[in-house]
């Protein structure tokens, strides 16, 4: 364990508030899907048992449906917006109205993998649930070839990205009335979404609440709806965990197996030929994203390679000055510091390098080292300026100290990853 690691475990004792991590105080004070999934992995090193229970509270929060939502309003608190006064959930707590990419299958594995006695006896009451969540992803939001879409930009936990840009000029904002950010009390202007994207975020929420999240109604006729490499290549990679998962409990997981091959099928029909790389799809136009981003690159995170993804790779690589950019720096609409459209995310460097060290592609030390080097220098921040590195968006930020914790840090125990 070295100094860092302290300050990591450190972060997330502070940012415990009670079988649940915030994202971040202040800027994030709720619990968040797929930020949850990644501290209960960095958990599997020091506190198995507080593991388990990040991913039990957020799988309590699970609806009748098996949606998992992508944010759960445990405890009031007036830093954020929209909070649940908008979204309106009808689960078994206040929540959102939709999802976000689906890690904690892959997250609990590492957990099992730490303890598998422990594992055994908390898996068996989660099993069930991540498995329905699972099915529900497949038959709420596949296309018509099997690939995983998202119903709002939030869904993809890629908030801003350009992955949405075309299809959001489709949602017409409509009178909003008047709303106040809160965001911007926390961080600049400049690294966040901006009122352009906030209007339509804003739109699709109410629509899912006037429509009470019935997923029937709100399918028929929907503004927005886009294929996801990184939701289809993380769902793909979810559920090959929750299979070997489920044959450790000697559960039958026939279905789970069929599902991968058509989820594999799914994320092929991705790949834009004239970008050469998986990409975003517009069902409703059809039309591509073009956005070379760190979604393609989870291809082999998902188990799936192509000579074109690793010349990408490398292309992108060269031509940044810190890797991953959640965009690449050749594309016109890359902006080193906003959010989503060129910053540098831990998790994605995370979940990208996993896959690069599984497909034995030396790229995956060269991304542990560059995230290592930028959490050694900023601090804990929730992104990094793809341009300077200089620490961006909020501080002492869980996500971060958990991705150092199980994965960026010299002392992560790699062993635990291990399929
Ligand atoms: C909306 C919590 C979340 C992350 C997302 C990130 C950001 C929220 C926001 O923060 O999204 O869900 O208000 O900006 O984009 O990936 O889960 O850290």
């Amino acid at each position: 364990m070295n100094d860092i690691d302290t300050a990591a475990r450190d972060i997330l004792r502070r940012n415990d508030r009670g079988g649940y991590t915030v994202p971040s105080a202040g800027l994030y004070p709720f619990q968040w899907n797929w930020d949850s999934a990644t501290v209960a992995a960095a958990f599997a090193s020091f506190d198995v048992a507080r593991g388990w229970r990040e991913l039990e509270t957020l799988l309590a929060g699970q609806w009748r449906n098996g949606m998992v939502p992508h944010i759960l309003f445990h405890a009031p608190a007036e830093s954020y917006f929209p909070g649940p006064e908008v979204w309106r959930g009808t689960g078994p707590a206040p929540s959102s109205g939709i999802t976000q990419p689906p890690l904690a299958a892959t997250m609990a594995r590492r957990l099992f993998n730490a303890d598998r006695e422990l594992g055994a006896a908390r898996l068996a009451s989660l099993f069930e649930r991540l498995d329905a969540w699972h099915r529900w992803f497949v038959r709420e939001r596949s296309d018509d070839n099997g690939a995983i879409c998202v119903t709002h930009p939030w869904e993809s936990g890629r908030d801003n990205a350009p992955d949405w840009d075309d299809a959001l000029k489709a949602v017409v904002p409509g009178d909003l009335g008047d709303y106040e950010r809160r965001d911007l009390q926390h961080v600049g202007a400049a690294m966040r979404p901006t009122k352009y994207d906030y209007d339509r975020y804003l739109r699709l929420a109410r629509r899912g609440a006037e429509m009470r999240w019935n997923e029937d109604e709100m399918r028929r006729d929907p503004p927005f709806r886009v294929a996801d490499p990184a939701t289809t290549f993380i769902l793909l990679r979810a559920q090959r965990d929750l299979a070997a998962l489920g044959r450790e409990l000697g559960r039958d997981t026939g279905h789970i197996e069929d599902s991968v091959r058509v989820l594999e099928a799914g994320a092929e029909t991705l790949w834009n030929s004239e970008l050469g790389a998986f990409d975003a799809r517009d069902v409703l136009s059809g039309r591509r994203a073009n956005s070379l981003s760190a979604a393609s690159f989870l291809c082999w995170y998902a188990g799936m390679d192509r000579p074109e993804m690793r010349t990408r790779l490398r292309e992108t690589m060269d031509a940044a000055r810190f890797a991953l950019p959640s965009l690449s720096p050749r594309d016109a609409r890359f902006d080193s510091l906003r959010y989503w459209r060129g910053p540098v995310w831990p998790v994605m460097n995370m979940l990208a390098g996993l896959g690069l060290r599984e497909a034995g592609l030396g790229e995956g030390e060269t991304l542990r080292e560059t995230t290592a080097a930028l959490v050694a220098d900023g601090g804990f921040a929730e992104y990094y300026d793809a341009a300077s590195g200089a620490p961006a968006g909020g501080k002492n930020f869980s996500w971060t100290a958990a991705v150092w914790l199980a994965w960026a840090s010299p002392d992560a125990e790699d062993e635990l990853w291990a399929r």
